[in-house]
């Protein structure tokens, strides 16, 4: 951290106190971003990465993101030109046969695919580490990427971990616009009626309240920041006071963003769950599952025999 501190102390004992934009600034906020623009921070390659191309922060996974989203790219394109349409909506690149397994394929038969699993991944982990030197560098906490990992680690779930553990690379899902939709309709089909998942129906519920959580937070803000004409912008106490009148309870304005977060990574989360565990854990159909509690001894003795 000796490198954040320091930048820190550039931002906070500056001389110049907020830096003033100079004639040239004529990029958009540049000319009060120039005092968070500092060194260090980095978590590989030192200062030789650590600068700026225009608005955007390069660094080593900067480069590292470029690269692996123009071979990604790149090589999708090239399936597609190898495939029987450019339609945008049928373009597909289907992960290996099952009769595979684990191995590598050929280029043509699954190999591309698994090498763009390989560059996406690298792509996203990459886009991760830029956003830790990011927030390195300005001295905030690390919750911007760990929410975005949440993400990755879904889509990691998907690729890798399900594959993996059912023995075939087969099992991802293929890139494609149309396609993935059937590869979902079809996984959801093979477990009968996939809203029986459990951790399916905590994750959609997850997804509900994120919805409820940010439409009751905005039309909040909204309100106290739109008071009729003429009135001053009410404060974050006009804000408790609305949900204690309501609900005899507020969350608080730090609250509603911890919670927000929470509900969010939470509905990310229980999605990786609820697909890791079909296949993996549960073969058969997801109403079945619910045997356990029809099978509780409290009832399930009844009618005695
Ligand atoms: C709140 C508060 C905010 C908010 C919101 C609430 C002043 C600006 C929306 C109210 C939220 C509550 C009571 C939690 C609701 C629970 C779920 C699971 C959706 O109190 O503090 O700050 O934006």
């Amino acid at each position: 951290m000796a490198g954040t501190d320091t930048a820190l102390a550039q931002i906070e004992h500056s001389p110049r106190g907020i830096a003033k934009g100079s004639e040239d600034d004529d990029m958009a906020m540049l000319s009060f971003e120039r005092k968070y623009r500092v060194r260090g921070g980095t978590l590989v390659g030192g200062d030789l990465f650590d600068f700026w191309v225009g608005p955007f922060y390069v660094g080593f996974f900067g480069v590292t993101t470029i690269f692996f989203t123009v071979l990604g790219t790149a090589l999708i394109l090239y399936g597609a030109a190898m495939g029987p349409t450019w339609n945008v909506w049928q373009i597909n690149i289907a992960p290996p046969d099952l009769s595979y397994g684990l191995a590598l394929a050929p280029l043509l038969e699954g190999g591309l695919w698994q090498i763009i699993t390989v560059c996406a991944l690298g792509a996203f982990v990459s886009w991760a580490l830029r956003e830790v030197e990011i927030s390195r560098k300005l001295g905030i906490g690390l919750h911007v990427p760990i929410a975005f990992g949440f993400a990755i680690f879904a889509y990691f779930t998907l690729v890798v971990i399900r594959p993996v553990l059912m023995g075939a690379w087969g099992h991802g899902f293929p890139y494609g616009i149309f396609s993935h939709l059937d590869w979902v309709s079809n996984v959801g089909y093979q477990y009968l009626h996939f809203h029986y998942n459990p951790a399916h129906m905590l994750a959609i519920s997850f997804f509900f309240a994120t919805t409820f959580a940010l439409s009751l937070h905005g039309a909040l803000v909204l309100s106290s920041t739109n008071p009729k004409k003429g009135e001053v912008v009410k404060t974050p106490e006009h804000e408790d006071t609305f949900f204690r009148d309501a609900i005899g309870y507020s969350v608080g304005t730090l609250g509603i963003h911890r919670l927000g977060l929470f509900l969010a990574l939470a509905a990310v989360f229980f999605s990786a769950v609820c697909i890791v565990i079909s296949g993996p854990f549960w073969t058969r159909g997801w109403p079945e599952w619910w045997g356990w509690w029809l099978n509780l001894p409290i009832w399930s003795q009844w009618p005695l025999q």
